[in-house]
């Protein structure tokens, strides 16, 4: 990792974050929704997207299956390849943030640590976790993607949720129970949450 690195000295650029999100006038973050498959991150990381988009924020959207057939294609789902997956959307994310974007992420991420990682890479200021919580058995019953069949038949193997772990968060700034609530009630918490800390001071 470290070798070829010893003679790269970063360029300090003439714009900072700060003048970025002056002129957008809003704060950057990272939106890190995580959960099961099947939980809905994707379809609330979309709609809080649009409401956002709609109310004049920069937005862009990160996501598993779409991210892993590009940066990440070529990454399985080993411990070594998730850790990996995550660091690079991890260090995307953050290049997202210095840019001035507020970066919604939809990855399943079921490593406590995995998740840390991020938030100590970002900042924990400009870190906002979302835990997408539904039960195991109704993402299995919703199967969108036909996987969890799959996996119970042994054809996918290391599917989070039946032999590979998912660690609940412990301390997320957010959960939303898509099982219990409307998909309006759950964009509206995340909105509601987030745009009281997206804004700049009036110069
Ligand atoms: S993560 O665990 O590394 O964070 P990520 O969010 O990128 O996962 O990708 C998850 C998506 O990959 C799932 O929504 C599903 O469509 C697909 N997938 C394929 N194999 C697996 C697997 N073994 N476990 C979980 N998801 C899988």
């Amino acid at each position: 990792m470290t070798k070829n690195n010893n003679h790269i000295i970063p360029h300090q650029h003439l714009i900072s974050k700060k003048e970025r999100q002056g002129n957008n006038r809003h704060k950057s973050m990272v939106v890190w929704f995580t959960g099961l498959s099947g939980s809905g991150k994707s379809t609330l990381a979309g709609k809080t997207e649009q409401v956002l988009h709609a109310l004049g924020y920069h937005t862009y959207i990160l996501d598993g299956d779409n991210v892993r057939t590009g940066l990440n294609a070529g990454l399985g789902f080993t411990e070594t390849d998730r850790q990996e997956n995550i660091r690079r959307i991890g260090e995307v994310a953050k290049l997202f943030v210095d840019a001035g974007i507020i970066v919604l992420t939809a990855f399943i991420s079921p490593n406590a640590s995995d998740r840390m990682m991020v938030r100590k890479m970002v900042g924990t200021d400009e870190f906002t976790e979302v835990f997408v919580n539904c039960p195991l058995e109704i993402c299995e019953q919703r199967d969108v993607k036909g996987l969890y069949q799959k996996a119970r038949k042994g054809e996918i193997l290391n599917f989070t949720g039946i032999d590979a772990p998912f660690e609940v968060p412990l301390h997320p700034e957010l959960e939303v129970l898509t099982h219990m609530d409307s998909l309006e009630t759950c964009v509206d918490k995340v909105v509601q949450y987030l745009i009281p800390k997206l804004a700049v001071p009036e110069i």
